[in-house]
C-alpha cells in the first residue's frame, strides 16, 4: 500500500530532524509519497527524489504580534498541506510544538488527518518539567491516533512525569547503514596531524550542558596521561566557551580538535578508536549508533536510553555519571588490548544490524501508518 505522508520535523542539526529525514527518505526509496513540513529545508535532504516534498513554513512578523506565530502559521500549512495533498498520516516528531500544531491541523481540515507522533527526548526530559508546557505535551500526546518514543526509557519517564494514559510504543532510532560504515580513509589521520600511533576518541553533539562535554575532556585528560592520544570534538554550542577554557586549563591544546559542526561523520568515525558519550539526559543516544555502524566501540553513562544502545562489556562499556576516572580506566581497557578492540567493534557493527537495522525500523513506522490508513 503506497501512502502519502506529512513529516514535520525539526530542520536544524539535531538527531529528531536526522532522524525524521532519514525516514523520509527511505520510506520514498520504498515508493511512498512523502511531504516535509518545516521552517527551512532539513539539512540531510542533500538529494533530489521525484517523490519528496518539502512544504515550508514562513512566519510574518506583524507588528501587533510581540511574537511570530510560528505555530499557528505551521499548523495553518499542514492543513493546507494535508487537505491539498489528500495526505494519509502525518508524523509529527516531537510533541510541542508539532504534535499541538497537528492536533490544530486536523480540526480545521474536519477531523480526518491521523496524527503520529515521536518523541525524541528534550520534549519529556526537559520540557515536560515546565509546568507552563507540561499539560499541552500530555494533550499532544494524547490526542495522537499513535505515539512513539526512542527508547524504553523515554517511554517510562513520559508515564513517570506527565501522567499519560496513552500508550506508548518503544521504535528504536536507526543509522542507513550505507552511509555509516567503517571507510578506508586513514590519510586523514595524517591531514589532522594524528601519528599512526596515536589513538583518537571521538565525542560528537550539539555541546548543550546535558552532554557534559567537561567530562570528555577530562576523562581524556587521564587517557593522555597514560598513552598517546588526539581526541576530536565535533559539533558546536553553549558549552564550547567552557571547554575551550577547560583544555587550556589541562594542558592540553596540541591534543585536542575542535571541528565544529562537520557533515561527514562516517570519515570521522572511520578514524577513531572509541566514542564518548557521557551525558546527563539523554533518551537514545543517535551518535552512539552512527559510531557503533563504523565500528567504534563506545563508552556512554547509565542514563536514559544510552544503555538499550550500548550493551555494556560487548559493544562498549556504560559508566557512571560525571566518575572520570571509571571512564577512562574503561577506555584504556579497550584502547590497550587490541582482541577487546576488535571484538567490541564487530558486536557494534553487530548490535546495529540486528537490533537498530533500518530496513526493520522503517517497516515498524509503515505497520503504523498503514493501520491507521486503514482506519
Ligand atoms: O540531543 C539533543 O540535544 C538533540 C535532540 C534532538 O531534538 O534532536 O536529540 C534527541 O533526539 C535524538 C533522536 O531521537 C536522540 O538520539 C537524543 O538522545 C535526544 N536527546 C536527548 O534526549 C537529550
Amino acid at each position: 500500500m503506497k501512502l502519502k505522508i506529512g513529516i514535520v520535523c525539526y530542520p536544524s542539526v539535531g538527531g529528531s530532524g536526522v532522524v525524521a529525514t532519514e525516514l523520509g527518505k527511505l520510506l520514498a526509496e520504498k515508493g511512498h509519497e512523502i511531504h516535509f513540513i518545516s521552517s527551512s529545508m532539513p539539512f540531510r535532504l542533500n538529494k533530489i527524489y521525484g517523490n519528496i516534498y518539502y512544504h515550508e513554513v514562513s512566519v510574518n512578523q506583524y507588528s501587533v504580534f510581540q511574537y511570530p506565530p510560528y505555530d499557528l502559521a505551521l499548523a495553518n500549512k499542514i492543513a493546507a498541506v494535508a487537505k491539498r495533498e489528500q495526505l494519509d498520516v502525518l508524523h509529527a516528531h516531537y510533541a510541542v510544538p508539532h504534535a499541538v500544531c497537528a492536533v490544530l491541523a486536523r480540526q480545521m481540515v474536519g477531523g480526518k488527518l491521523k496524527i503520529v507522533t515521536t518523541l525524541h527526548g528534550t520534549d519529556i526530559t526537559i520540557l515536560g518539567y515546565d509546568p507552563s508546557l507540561s499539560d499541552m505535551i500530555k494533550f499532544g500526546i494524547e490526542q495522537s491516533d499513535v505515539v512513539t518514543a526512542v527508547s524504553n526509557a523515554l517511554v517510562r519517564q513520559t508515564y513517570e512525569l506527565l501522567d499519560v494514559q496513552k500508550p506508548i510504543q518503544t521504535v528504536y532510532n536507526f543509522v542507513d547503514e550505507r552511509v555509516y560504515c567503517r571507510k578506508d580513509v586513514s590519510y586523514l589521520k595524517k591531514e589532522y596531524g594524528i601519528g599512526e600511533n596515536e589513538k583518537v576518541i571521538i565525542h560528537v553533539s550539539n555541546f548543550r550542558k546535558v552532554k557534559r562535554v567537561p567530562d570528555v575532556v577530562r576523562a581524556f585528560s587521564l587517557i593522555r596521561k597514560q598513552l598517546p592520544a588526539k581526541l576530536l570534538l565535533v559539533g558546536d554550542g553553549p558549552e564550547m566557551p567552557v571547554v575551550c577554557r577547560l583544555v587550556r586549563e589541562l594542558g592540553l591544546q596540541e591534543d585536542v580538535h575542535f571541528l565544529g559542526k562537520q557533515d561527514k561523520l562516517d570519515e570521522l568515525y572511520s578514524i577513531s578508536d572509541v566514542m564518548l558519550l557521557l551525558s546527563e539526559k539523554e533518551s537514545f543516544g543517535l551518535v552512539l549508533l552512527e559510531a557503533m555502524a563504523c565500528g567504534v566501540p563506545c563508552i556512554g553513562t547509565t542514563i536514559g536510553g544510552i544503555p538499550e544502545v550500548i550493551e555494556d562489556g560487548e559493544t562498549g562499556f556504560l559508566c557512571e555519571l560525571g566518575n572520570v576516572e571509571e571512564i577512562a580506566e574503561k577506555a584504556m581497557r579497550i584502547l590497550t588490548d587490541p582482541h577487546l578492540h576488535m571484538y567490541m567493534a564487530k558486536q557494534a557493527v553487530q548490535t546495529v544490524y540486528k537490533k537498530f537495522h533500518s530496513r526493520e525500523i522503517v517497516e515498524q513506522y509503515e505497520d503504523i501508518y498503514v493501520s491507521l490508513a486503514k482506519r
